[in-house]
């Protein structure tokens, strides 16, 4: 076991060192099951008790909650579906989906992200044996549904899914966001900074692309967000990290503009080079430099196209599904993260629901390592979100 193991058991002795099995068979002893027992409770109430011939009285007749994992409505793991979006605050963690896809330069089909993402979402318990998290127990998560984008338009939609960002990052509730095509990482930031007053957020964005240039067939698509959200002052290009980037789908006009802001790139080969451990170290150091928190942008490309054919611009090379989460669970133990998004994952173009599957799997490493490093549930309101929304931070015609 390396020092800086993911899953070292804080409170261990040192004394015998345990296997990462032997610890999580432990730590599980520690989770309460209150929020399991309300959860039966609630679908016994609600779905009337079940039918005399079912022996385990916690099954109701009418499906309610995690189980079964096939049934009932599909919201982001299950999780209540908040119609009235003005209570989001009331909860720790809010997803939203923006399925926006009038941003993509080749394969569609992100519009139907959100949707594929909560489909097979519902697979997923809300433990996990490792970490010894169970977030039922944890946090309280809702899913507020989808910005209504509007198809064939960027800059209205960019105006939507700031708008609704902004929302529900001045309630308190962090929000984690289901692309959609990368277009909207620039907006779902700009509605980040909208309440950043004077703070400062680095960007850390997994890709193969880099998504820097001004322009991509003459409007703001997919490969642009980083362009237009490093000229807000809130976001410095000082402090954007770009991990993972590389191949043959990296535009030179991008790579003009990676330069002349000093962005900070690691390829898979740097990556895998200087370990996961230095890499971390690297994205840290430059995007944490001066800044308040960092918001994350999760590509899901970044990950080799074997494991993600779902995806608008697939590109062999990429990294390893376990080195993409180490990463990332690494970033999220050591940073102040803002909020997450998830983008370019395409249902028709998946098979086997196998990248909308690891697009989940990144949403919940991402609120297990927030758990896990004292972020949340939230104990107060972060001090770097600002009351006082500014309306408009760039302008561009
Ligand atoms: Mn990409």
């Amino acid at each position: 076991m390396t020092e800086d193991s993911l899953f070292q058991n804080p409170d261990g002795n040192g004394q015998v060192p345990l296997s990462q099995a032997q610890r999580a068979l432990e730590l599980e002893t520690q989770l309460p099951l209150t929020g399991w027992q309300q959860e039966v409770a609630r679908g016994l109430e609600y779905g009337l008790e079940g039918a005399e011939s079912i022996r385990d009285r916690r099954i109701p007749t009418f499906s309610r909650g995690e189980l079964p994992h096939y049934a009932g409505i599909n919201t982001f793991m299950k999780a209540p579906y908040l119609e009235d979006v003005r209570q989001v605050g009331n909860y720790d963690v809010a997803i939203v989906g923006v399925p926006h896809d009038s941003g993509t330069t080749y394969r569609p089909g992100t519009r139907f992200g959100p949707q594929g993402i909560r489909r097979i979402s519902a697979l997923y318990t809300p433990y996990n044996f490792e970490l010894g998290i169970d977030l039922r127990e944890q946090i309280t998560l809702c899913d507020v549904g989808d910005i209504f984008t509007i198809p064939g338009n960027n800059e209205k939609s960019f105006d939507q899914i700031s708008k609704g960002v902004a929302h529900i990052f001045d309630s308190g509730a962090f929000p984690i966001i289901l692309g959609g095509d990368h277009s909207i990482g620039f907006p779902t930031l700009r509605g980040v900074c909208r309440h950043l007053g004077d703070k400062k957020v680095g960007i850390i964005h997994f890709d193969r692309h880099v998504d820097t240039q001004e322009t991509d067939l003459d409007e703001r698509m997919h490969t642009c967000p980083w362009f237009h959200a490093t000229n807000m002052k809130n976001a410095p290009a000082k402090n954007l990290v770009q991990l993972g980037i590389g191949g043959w789908q990296v535009p030179r006009d991008g790579v003009k503009v990676c330069r002349d802001r000093a962005t900070n790139i690691l390829t898979v080969t740097d990556i895998v080079d200087m370990g996961i451990d230095a890499a971390v170290e690297f994205a840290l150091e430059r995007a944490l430099d001066g800044t308040d928190c960092v918001y994350i942008s999760f590509d899901i490309d970044c990950i080799d196209a074997g494991f993600v054919p779902g995806t608008g611009w697939p590109e062999p090379g990429g990294l390893l599904p376990r080195e993409a989460l180490a990463l990332l669970a690494k970033i999220i133990r050591r940073a102040p993260v803002c909020g997450l998004e998830v983008v370019e994952v395409s249902p028709p173009y998946d098979v086997s629901d196998m990248t909308a599957l690891m697009a989940t799997r990144v949403i919940c490493d991402a609120m297990a390592n927030l758990v896990l490093s004292g972020q949340l549930p939230r104990k107060e309101r972060p001090s770097y979100i600002h009351a006082q929304a500014e309306p408009e931070l760039v302008q561009w015609t």
